[in-house]
């Protein structure tokens, strides 16, 4: 990976490796995909599949924790081309401890911002995300938005998320001053993101097209626990390690104005975190 590569993730919280695997092999895991999620439920869907709802999200809900079951998620989750490219970013290996599968068919809503780190709760450090298009994702599909930079900030206090444009129910607010971007990738391009970078996803607005990822949630080498939901960790070698259990709640950030800027004060209180996001 080039020094370019490890720069630009310190100092915006994100970084896309172009190509990292090929659009055939990412063809392969989106045939995969639609045959498991077609053919059933599995243990830990997070919403049941009701194949005849107005949602599309009921239609084609996400998958977790595939890789507690399905050879080929776990393979991808622990694939050396992920593993090196997080060594280099973190300076360690770090552990595995989720997989998802985004469908996000046509007119489906989106993710309101967020942070992955208020989930997850690894500590001490961080998680990262690798985050593989497994369809070209654009504006009009509801490719990534991130926030440069916003890796450096704290968790920050929840609030409601407008539940028409987003499937989950709390976001963060953004100061106008910082704007989110877009991502848009190709097939087999995975963007790697640190735990605290705010990012979320706009609705899927086209007719015909999905806008399918596979996700894997690591947290960094010196994390000692992280929330209950994610355990076992796998080492990248797939042993699984013991790690305590972090408990919800806790300190947040909320936005003041000092001199006119934006800045975060550690003035809030979550009071219980959500199992998953
Ligand atoms: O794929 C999306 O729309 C959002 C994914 C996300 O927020 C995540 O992987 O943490």
């Amino acid at each position: 990976m080039s020094a370019s590569s490890k720069d630009r993730f310190d100092r915006d919280g994100y970084v896309v490796a172009r190509g990292l695997f090929g659009a055939a092999e990412a063809g392969r895991l989106r045939a995969h995909f639609m045959t498991l999620r077609r053919s059933g439920s599995y243990p830990d869907d997070l919403v049941g599949v009701q194949p005849r709802s107005r949602d599309p999200l009921r239609r084609y809900p996400r998958m977790a924790q595939m890789h507690r079951w399905d050879a080929a998620t776990l393979r991808w989750l622990l694939d050396e081309r992920v593993r090196d490219r997080l060594t280099a970013l973190l300076g360690a290996e770090p552990y595995a401890v989720q997989s998802m599968l985004y469908f996000k068919p046509p007119g489906s809503r989106g993710q309101a911002l967020h942070q992955d780190n208020f989930y997850l709760r690894a500590e001490p450090g961080s998680c990262v995300a690798a985050w593989m298009a497994l369809d070209p994702a654009d504006e009009a599909n509801g490719c990534m938005l991130v926030v440069p930079g916003s890796h450096r900030w704290p968790i920050l206090c929840t609030r409601k998320a407008d539940t028409r444009l987003s499937f989950t129910d709390v976001t963060v607010p953004v100061p106008d001053l910082h704007r989110p971007v877009p991502v848009r990738m190709d097939p087999g391009d995975v963007l790697f993101f640190h735990g605290s970078l705010v990012h979320g996803s706009s609705p899927n607005a086209t007719a015909d097209r999905f806008r399918r990822a596979l996700i894997g949630h690591y947290i960094h080498a010196e994390a000692r626990q992280v929330a209950e939901y994610y355990h076992p960790a796998l080492r990248m070698d797939g042993t699984p390690l013991r790690l305590d259990v972090s408990e919800g709640g806790g300190a947040c950030g909320e936005w003041a104005e000092r001199d006119g800027v934006p800045t975060v004060a550690m003035t809030g209180r979550h009071a219980v975190a959500r199992k998953h996001e």
